[in-house]
Parts: C-alpha cells; structure tokens; sequence
C-alpha cells in the first residue's frame, strides 16, 4: 500500500471512530424556544420533552406564579431516541419578553447567547492542540412563538425574527392556537405570512431545489412550508380517552389534543424537528450560518479567546441523564428584563 493509502485508511479510521462514538453517545442538537412572556414557552419544552423539565406554575397562587416565571436563558439536556438515532438534545428556555417594557436587554442577551455559541467554536478552531471535552453548543434552530392576537405580527416580532434570523434558523410557531377558532387561525397564518414576505423576514421556509431533491422531498417540504406558522398548543396534562393516553387541555366546551393534527400542527413540527429535519438545520447551522458569522468575525479583526477562557460556560453542568430524562436546568445565564 502506498504511503498515501495508509494515511488516509488511518483518517477513514479515526472518522469512523469518531463517528461511531457520536452514534452512541448520541446527536447533539439544540433548540432554542424565544417570544413574549406567557405565551406557553415552558409548557411548550415540557410538552416537547414529554416530561416535566420545568416545573408546573401554581397559577392559582399569583405571588407564586410571578416568581415562577421564566428569568433566564435555561438550557436543559434530556436523553431521547428518534427512529432509532440517539439524541442528546438540548432546549433552551428562555424570558418572555414584557409588553411595555423596553425588551431590547433581554432580546440582546438571547442573541448575544447565540453568538457566544460560535465565538466558542471559532476559538477551539484556532487552538493548536484541540480540546477532547470541547462541547459544541450551537443553536440549530429557535422557535420564535407568535402571540394569537388574530391581527399581523408586531413590530416587535419582525425586528427580533429579522435579528435572529440572520443568526439561527428561525421557525415561526403560533402559540396557544386553541384560542382561535380554525378559520381565524388560517386568515392570521396568511397575514403573518405575508408581513414574513413584506419585511422580508428571513426564516427557514423549507427551501427546495428541484433540480437536487427528490419528489418525495420537494413533496414534504412544500406541505411543511404550507403549514407555516405552525399552530402549537401545549399541555403538561394526560387523560386516558377510548383506552389511549392523551395529551390535552379539557375546557367545558370540549377537549383539543396536543398530538391530533387537525387541532393543531404540533405532531407534525415534532417530528420535522426531531427527525426529518434534524440533519438539514444542523447543515445549515455549520455550513451557512456559522461561516457567515466567521467570515463577519474574521473580517472585523476580533481577537478569538479559547472558549476555557471566556469564563464559565452556562452548559458546563448540564448533563444528560437517562432516556427521554432531563437534568435539572444547569447554571442558567441570567438576563435584563
Ligand atoms: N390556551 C392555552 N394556554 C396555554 C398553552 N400553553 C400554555 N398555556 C398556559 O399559559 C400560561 C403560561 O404558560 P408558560 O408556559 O408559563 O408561559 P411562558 O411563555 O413560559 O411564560 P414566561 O416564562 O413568563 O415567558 C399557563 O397557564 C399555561 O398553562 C396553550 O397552548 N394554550
Ligand atoms: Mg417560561
């Protein structure tokens, strides 16, 4: 064999191994869950992770309920399996922004979160002698919830979602959707879909390429993209109903289900983000996004501190436990409100 040959059997080697210590370990993947406060962000994470990560706010007891609410950027890990493939995934929870209050502190410190998130891999790319315990923390794809108010987007959702955009992918949802009666939700999907084109909002959309992708993918993307916003409802509750378990939330008028596809798009923004779109927003996030920041960072001149450096990392104790277990949300990193 020549010399060649062996030097790259050894690096077909080590990518093997590398990889095969990924698998079991298991993917990592980040998804950051941002918008005004009350909206069902918590419940959403909960509702996601199909466990209680954060725990349910007394809403009965008001003192209680204020002090509950979410302070700070919280990233949790939880141990989950999707068709098979190991995911280490992580959500960040994070502050709803306030109504009247000037929101930009808080709005800077989700992006400036994200942005630490690449500083940290661009400074381990420099290293010489790379770190074996470095943690890639990457934000892959943030979920910007959309208040139903039945109008358009406000001005505060175009001017976060055209920020963040640049940075992350951003996937519009509707929250609380079940406050809305199905026609209502369609015509204020149009209207916020047509304030994304007006303002030129850049978010994921679902691209194709008809020439690259097959017709099964152009298929599945161009339903998803139909979708957007996706209408979301979230509940920490279950009842059993004709033998099965249901998630829901029971009003005296009837009961909306979580998981049911013609109550809401929840099952379906699930699996798009846990398994059919998991390896194109982790793409987009490395190939696209990430070099366009590098690029940006290079170009000003900044000077790159190793990650070590910076100080503690918010994600340094968060461990990932067992299947489908969270940690407790670890070091949180607190933010203005
Ligand atoms: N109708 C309805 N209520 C919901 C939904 N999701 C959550 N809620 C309720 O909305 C309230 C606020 O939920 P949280 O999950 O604490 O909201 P949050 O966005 O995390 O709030 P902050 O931490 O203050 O930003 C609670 O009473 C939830 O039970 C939903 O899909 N529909
Ligand atoms: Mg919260």
């Amino acid at each position: 064999m020549s010399h060649l040959g062996s030097v790259a059997n050894i690096a077909l080697m080590a990518t093997k191994t590398h990889r095969r210590k990924a698998v079991k370990k298991g993917l990592t993947y980040t998804i950051m869950i941002v918008g005004s406060s009350g909206l069902g962000k918590s419940t959403f994470v909960n509702t996601l992770c199909e466990s209680n990560v954060f725990p349910k706010i007394d809403y009965s007891n008001a003192e209680k309920a204020a002090l509950e609410k979410t302070v700070r950027v919280s990233p949790v890990s939880v141990d989950m399996e999707e068709d098979g493939i190991k995911l280490a995934l992580t959500v960040i929870d994070t502050p709803g922004f306030g109504d009247n209050i000037d929101n930009k502190g808080a709005f800077t410190d989700i992006l400036n979160f994200i942005e630490k998130q690449y500083d940290d891999v661009l400074a381990e790319e420099c290293r010489i002698k790379r770190n074996p315990k470095f943690q890639d923390n990457r934000v892959h794809v943030l979920l910007y919830f959309i208040p139903p108010t039945g109008h358009s987007l406000r001005e505060m959702d175009i001017e976060f979602m055209k920020k963040l955009g640049t940075r992350t992918n951003v996937i519009p949802v509707v929250a609380k959707s079940d406050t809305m009666t199905p026609s209502e939700l369609q015509s204020f999907k149009k209207r916020v879909n047509e304030d994304i084109a007006h303002y030129q909002i850049p978010i994921y959309n679902f691209p194709v390429d008809e020439e690259e992708d097959d017709d099964e993918v152009i298929e599945e993307n161009n339903e998803l993209r139909n979708l957007l916003p996706f209408s979301i409802i979230g509940s920490e509750e279950e009842v059993i109903m004709n033998g099965r378990r249901v998630r829901c939330r029971q009003y005296p008028w009837g009961t909306v289900e979580v998981d049911n596809s013609r109550h809401c798009d929840f099952s379906k923004l699930r699996y798009m983000l846990l398994s059919s779109h998991l390896h194109e927003l982790k793409e987009i996030t490395h190939d696209f996004l990430y070099e366009q920041y590098r690029t940006e960072r290079l170009s000003k001149g900044l000077e790159i501190t190793p990650a070590e450096d910076i100080g503690d990392s918010p994600y340094s104790s968060v461990q990932n436990s067992g299947q489908n277990t969270p940690s407790a949300p670890a070091s949180p990193v607190p933010v203005r409100n």
